[in-house]
């Protein structure tokens, strides 16, 4: 059998829901073993970013203000991520395809209709569309690597229920790397050109391994401490992970389903992937990397605000009741602004728009859910938040973003326990930027080190007195 690849700069301005067009074809492996069609990859695209930096290495592509330096190096090219690329307005292609297009052409479950997101992961990881057998490979695959050490399970099992959810997976996640094989090979003075298949044998066990722990800490934190389960091997990767926590309704699956494919890379930049990048850049193994990426996604200005949306509604709800007034939201925002706070779940450090992530999940409720009352709040929010953050003149983008609709969604399902949404979001983003630590690694890419500059410094570099 062969199968196309669709290059994806044809693709890079399609408006989502239309296909790419297809001018450039070649023909790809159908193997079913990941690491096999990566290792006839990676020389390919070892030799590409050669040739590139050969011709172009020492050609200028911006120039740097002062205020960036201040201004959290908004808008500075300083990172080659390959995954994914996040557009201001169209929002986030990954590999070049948009969100609609991956619902359309992803592999997914039997009788579903949201990808797989292990055919995602296939995408992140190769730049092509996977096939069926592709898919359910990598189901199979981390079906097999789900057992999670004891020692790690009786660490999870001895944390105090105060402690939060976030903090026990990261640290079940760094106590972890008691299993890692690139820290292993490392020891043991492996040559440097296999960095890249031990990184992905840690990546592919991390991954088989991270429903496990969540469902463990949800279990224990709300269920009783009951028992996860077994891993059924036939099936999907979110059907285990809903199983292990406890769900049954075939609906609640499927959103998982989208919901671990549509978090799981934006581009380079953001907190969470350029700290898995950057630890990852010491050589740290890939427990590490990601349980540092983790703790970054456990800020309220990142992962953290999903969490914070549900707590900002509930509370919204305990003042103001049921059914609310346009009138009656805008003045409970306004004393939000006021109070010197931020309105959770909107604006964003690159989009201008509403995130499309946002509203994927809006269709799924319409599709699923539509008269439930907390999606009708939520969607009253949407009509009044971005006119009152236009008015009150600060946030660039006044649009939501994904965490402004995750949590109504997961509510709707009973998952009502909102100090353990950011871990569903940390279990989804370990698909991008493990995939792009696998690269990191094939590519070679160094320490990261950049220059930082002192306010004394900036001003004689500007000739400031
Ligand atoms: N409510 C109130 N004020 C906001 C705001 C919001 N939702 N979004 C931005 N602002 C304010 C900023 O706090 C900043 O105020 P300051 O000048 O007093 O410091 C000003 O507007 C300019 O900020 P910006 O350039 O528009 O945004 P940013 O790039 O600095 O920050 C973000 C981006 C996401 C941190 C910010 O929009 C925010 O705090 N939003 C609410 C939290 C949130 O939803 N985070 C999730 C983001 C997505 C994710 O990572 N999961």
């Amino acid at each position: 059998m062969s199968f196309i690849r669709i290059f994806s700069q044809n693709i890079l301005r399609v408006k989502p829901n239309f296909l790419p067009a297809v001018s450039s074809v070649r023909s790809v492996s159908d193997s079913t073993n990941l690491k096999e069609v990566l290792a006839n990859l990676i020389p390919q695209q070892q030799n590409e970013v050669k040739e590139f930096r050969k011709n172009y290495g020492n050609k200028v592509i911006g120039e740097i203000q002062v205020d960036q330096l201040y201004g959290g190096m908004r808008g500075i090219k300083g990172l080659v991520t390959e995954t994914s690329v996040l557009d201001a307005d169209e929002g986030i292609e990954f590999r070049g395809y948009s969100i609609p297009q991956c619902q359309k052409l992803l592999p997914k479950a039997p009788g579903g209709e949201e990808p797989l997101p292990e055919s995602l992961f296939w995408l992140l990881c190769t730049g092509d569309i996977p096939t069926q057998q592709q898919a359910d490979a990598i189901s199979k695959d981390w079906a097999s690597r789900a057992d999670v050490p004891s020692h790690v399970v009786h660490m999870l099992n001895n944390f105090p229920n105060t402690l939060h959810p976030m903090s026990q997976f990261s640290a079940a996640i760094t106590a972890m790397n008691s299993e890692s094989k690139f820290a292993k090979a490392y020891a043991e003075g492996v040559h440097k050109s296999l960095y890249w298949e031990y990184t992905y044998e840690d990546t592919m066990d991390l991954i088989a391994k991270l429903p496990t722990i969540a469902a463990i800490i949800y279990r224990n934190l709300y269920r009783e401490g009951s028992s996860v389960g077994v891993i059924d091997a036939e099936k999907d990767w979110s059907f285990n992970f809903t199983t292990m926590l406890g769900y049954e309704d075939e609906k609640f699956t499927e959103l998982m389903r989208l919901y671990l494919a549509i978090h799981s890379d934006h581009e380079g930049g953001n907190v969470s992937a350029h700290t898995v990048h950057l630890v990852g850049s010491a050589l740290s193994d890939p427990y590490l990397s990601f349980a540092a990426g983790m703790n970054g996604l456990a800020g309220p200005l990142h992962g953290l605000a999903n969490q914070e949306v549900l707590v900002w509604i509930t509370k919204l709800q305990e003042q103001l009741g049921g059914e609310v007034s346009n009138d009656q939201l805008k003045e409970f925002i306004w004393n939000t602004l006021k109070s010197g706070q931020v309105v959770p779940g909107y604006g964003h450090a690159v989009l201008r728009k509403t995130d499309p992530r946002y509203m994927c999940q809006r269709e799924f409720a319409f599709k699923h859910l539509p008269n439930d009352p907390l999606f009708k709040l939520v969607a009253q929010i949407y009509e009044v938040v971005p006119d009152v953050l236009l008015e009150h003149g600060k946030a660039k983008n006044p649009w939501p973003n994904v965490d402004a609709h995750s949590g109504v969604l997961l509510q709707h399902f009973g998952m009502t326990e909102m100090n353990y949404y950011t871990v569903l979001f940390g279990v989804s983003r370990a698909l991008g930027v493990l995939a792009s630590l696998i690269w990191d690694r094939a590519l070679g890419l160094p320490l990261e080190r950049p220059k930082s500059m002192s306010t004394k410094g900036l001003k004689k570099l500007v000739g400031s007195s």
